[in-house]
């Protein structure tokens, strides 16, 4: 299995691959207002991509819980430069963080080479053509309401049923507007509209998502529900929780794992990724 990119490029996923959180805007959860100008939110691509990130996941809005929403000019006003200066400096694999086609298509202008749209192509009607047109990978990501009040009263019957058929649906309505299927990543969408179990749950059944057969993608990083486990209130310092999920993860089979620290869970993966290669491997 693997993602192809613009000008012949494509990233396996026969092992975990990691993406690095870069996000310019002053108000992210964990690091808003630390890459706001060119130079800094560069230095810190270059560390993560020293550190052992695949590619680069660059957002000029916060969809943390109560974020209002950014408008079209201000997203590109703060992501456009950075996307250009790293696409001439290093090259890397960037995948552009929005749910606005506008945004999204200025990206893949400015160099970008994919599109995570937590919306699920639901916010924009034009996004799914787009990713058709540009023919890029797609995370499709699964939210229950909006940034501002998702968090207000989540409820389910069966989270990971619904959510893995939102998700298939999505799936079908991306390949309808012509994306191809194998272009095409689901993602549970951790913490957005979503209590503490909830999360869990999805967590811990990672089996039933992947059983889409498409690649998923899980971003938990430094997120609540691993504050209400360990008791830490700073998200700055949620990193080996969140290792701990990486790792379960990739032992689960997820290949894309979205996060801040990259270094830590670099480590985490490829040695989770190690010891399940062993399970399979002859005596
Ligand atoms: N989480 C966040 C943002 N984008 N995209 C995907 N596909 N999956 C996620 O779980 C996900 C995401 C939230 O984290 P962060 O970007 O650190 O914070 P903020 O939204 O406050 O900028």
């Amino acid at each position: 299995m693997h993602l192809s990119f613009p000008e012949g490029h494509s990233l396996s996923l026969d092992g975990p691959r990691i993406m690095g959180v870069l996000n310019v805007t002053p108000d992210s959860f964990s690091d808003g207002g630390r890459h706001t100008d060119v130079d800094t939110a560069a230095a810190a691509a270059r560390s993560m991509l020293d550190q052992g990130a695949d590619l680069l996941d660059v957002g000029g809005e916060s969809t943390r819980p109560g974020a209002e929403p950014v408008d079209v000019d201000e997203q590109c006003r703060r992501v456009l430069p950075v996307i250009e200066r790293l696409h001439d400096a290093l090259a890397p694999l960037i995948s552009i963080d929005t749910t606005s086609a506008a945004v999204a298509e200025a990206a893949l202008d400015a160099g970008a080479c994919m599109i995570n749209d937590v919306s699920a192509g639901r916010h924009d009607p034009e996004m799914l053509a787009l990713a058709a047109d540009r023919g890029v990978p797609l995370v499709l990501m699964h939210m229950q309401g909006m940034p501002r009040t998702m968090q207000d009263d989540p409820r389910y019957d069966d989270v990971v049923e619904e959510v893995a058929g939102f998700l298939r649906e999505r799936l079908d309505a991306a390949e309808d507007s012509g994306v191809r299927r194998e272009q095409v990543v689901l993602d549970p969408g951790i913490g957005f509209g979503k209590r503490f179990e909830h999360n869990l749950d999805l967590l811990a059944q990672l089996d039933r998502l992947l059983a889409t057969g498409q690649p998923v993608l899980v971003g938990a990083s430094r997120k609540r529900f691993l504050g209400t486990i360990t008791g830490e209130a700073d998200p700055t310092r949620r990193d080996a929780a969140t290792a701990a999920v990486t790792a379960l993860a990739v032992a689960a089979g997820v290949r894309l794992i979205r996060v801040h620290n990259v270094a830590a869970n670099r480590h985490a993966a490829d040695v989770a990724f190690a010891l399940v290669a062993r399970r399979a491997a002859p005596v």
